[in-house]
């Protein structure tokens, strides 16, 4: 692999902290003309084995310290490995050395997985002229310049830290500061230095932050506060940003958070405005470059204030799930990409209410199929059915919660249980709370009603007392 002029779409996988190692090893894999597949730090080594298979990637980048969980599986997926050490730290070729480099934008670039409704996660893959289109539609519509600095606290396998973050400030030669994993006390370091200009995180971040903030001693709360006067922009997105969220950072920072919405498959789609009004609750209207339409259950175009399915058009959109045509196909009608999420349009700006699945859930801002987390713990001995759901929560979003059937004369507990899906499920699709019930409530059908069990976790709050 290392004598190939071009790599010509091989696929690259790479386990690799948030770092200068992981951005520099994403540049070598476009300037040498492969498909750069970065994976979910923490993943268990079920879940590289699968996304190495599933990329039919010709070679693993790991850091070091992964060199021994992922030397069996690249090994016998037949792909080569190197650690960074290996890349980085071996002489540049005399070659190489060039500072421009044609790329085609048709060619692919990069392979982000993705959970959808049924079945494991899926590669989506975008092209350099997708990847492009995003990243000039966030430039101009956000104002990125040369002059800004950011810091990114986010993973680098999705697209908000890659494309919001990452490559909208390398983009236009702005300063990027990267932390290898989110810290409450080092982001507001940061923050307070008074040196950063953009900001952009996901709800369950600020939660932290907020919780960081309050914990602080008067004299740090005020340095940190005024440390915020010299951002310019501060972002929400990737889940919903509660009310209390948006209200207590603005009371600590100043910020009326800009809250936008995206996805994997298109990158960003609707923002509030830089500039001009910023409507709580709603997540703006279609950013440069993004037709939108509402699509409601009659297959009609929704009308103002009334609910339809989101789809999308624009050059950012992704090209194909890897190797998956049917799905591909499934997700386009006459060329719209079907986000699957509900919203309305008041005043031409956008409210979403929801996803047309139940079996999607976000968690601290990442996405996670359900029914894959129940495929999983039915291999447990002493599940015998079971229903994963999405419970509301102040911190995550939504909490993975499990309720259970257990076989006869097997008890399970949640410690247990968590113990058990380390090594078989990422972190944040470990179930965080588990109920063991006698039956799940089926409908005629025999389908478990999701509703119900998510009732069981959070049951609806009792009716408001009438004043008498
Ligand atoms: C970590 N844990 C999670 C979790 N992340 N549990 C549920 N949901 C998550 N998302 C687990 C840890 O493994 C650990 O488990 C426990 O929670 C506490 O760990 P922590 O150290 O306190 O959490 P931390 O590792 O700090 O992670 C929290 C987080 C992280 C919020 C910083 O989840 C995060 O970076 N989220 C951002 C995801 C993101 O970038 N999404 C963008 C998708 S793109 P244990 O067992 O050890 O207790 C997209 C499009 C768009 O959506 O619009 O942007
Ligand atoms: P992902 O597939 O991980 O990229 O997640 C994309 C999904 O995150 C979208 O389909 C939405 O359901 C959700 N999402 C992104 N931004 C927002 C937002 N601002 N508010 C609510 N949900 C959001």
């Amino acid at each position: 692999m290392a004598d190939r002029a071009d790599l010509d779409e091989a696929r690259v996988a790479f386990l690799i902290a948030p770092s200068f190692d992981h951005i520099a090893v994403q540049w070598g894999i476009w300037r040498a003309g492969g498909i750069g597949v970065p994976l979910p730090m923490g993943s268990p080594a079920s879940d590289v084995d699968y996304f190495v298979r599933d990329a039919d990637a010709s070679a693993v980048v790991c850091d070091a310290q992964y060199a021994s969980m992922v030397a069996p599986i690249a090994k016998s997926a037949g792909a080569a490995l190197f650690t960074t050490d290996d890349l980085l730290r071996a002489p540049v070729r005399q070659e190489s050395e060039s500072g421009d480099f044609p790329i085609d934008g048709a060619r692919r670039a990069t392979m982000v997985y993705t959970s959808g409704t049924t079945g494991r996660p899926k590669g989506v893959v975008a092209t350099h002229a997708n990847i492009a289109a995003q990243i000039e539609s966030l430039v101009s519509a956000w104002e990125w310049s040369a002059a800004d600095r950011t810091l990114l606290v986010l993973p680098l396998h999705h697209v908000h830290g890659i494309i919001n973050v990452v490559c909208s400030a390398l983009w236009c030669g702005a300063t990027l500061e990267v932390l290898p994993r989110f810290d409450a006390d080092a982001t507001w370091d940061r923050i307070a230095s008074g040196e950063l200009t953009v900001f952009s995180a996901v709800p369950t971040i600020y939660h932290r932050l907020i919780q960081s903030w309050e914990s602080a001693t008067a004299e740090v709360q005020r340095g940190r506060s005024s440390g915020c006067g010299a951002v310019r922009l501060m972002m929400s997105g990737s889940a919903a940003l509660p009310r209390q969220v948006l209200e207590r950072w603005r009371e600590i920072s100043g910020h009326l958070l800009l809250e936008r919405y995206g996805m994997t498959e298109v990158g960003m789609a609707l923002s509030n405005p830089l500039h001009g009004e910023r409507r709580p609750g709603f997540v703006g209207s279609p950013l440069p470059g993004v037709s939108i339409r509402l699509v409601d259950d009659r297959c009609e175009a929704a009308p103002d204030g009334q609910p339809g399915e989101v789809q999308l058009k624009g050059a950012g959109v992704f090209s194909e799930y890897w190797r998956r045509p049917d799905s591909t196909n499934e997700a386009f009608k006459n060329g719209w990409f079907l986000t699957g999420d509900i919203a309305i349009r008041e005043n031409g700006a956008y409210r979403l209410l929801g996803r047309s699945s139940v079996d999607i859930i976000k968690s601290g801002g990442d996405k996670l199929s359900a029914l894959e987390v129940e495929d999983v713990l039915r291999t447990h001995p002493a599940i015998a059915e079971c229903a994963v759901v999405g419970v509301d929560d102040p911190e995550w979003g939504q909490c993975v919660c499990a309720a259970v059937e257990t076989r006869a004369g097997c008890a399970l507990s949640l410690a247990e249980l968590r113990e058990w899906a380390k090594p078989r499920l990422a972190p944040y699709k470990i179930p965080r709370d588990l109920m063991c019930v006698s039956k799940l409530p089926r409908n005629a059908m025999g389908k478990v009603i999701k509703p119900e069990v998510t009732a069981f976790f959070a049951p609806p709050a009792p009716p408001e007392r009438q004043a008498p």
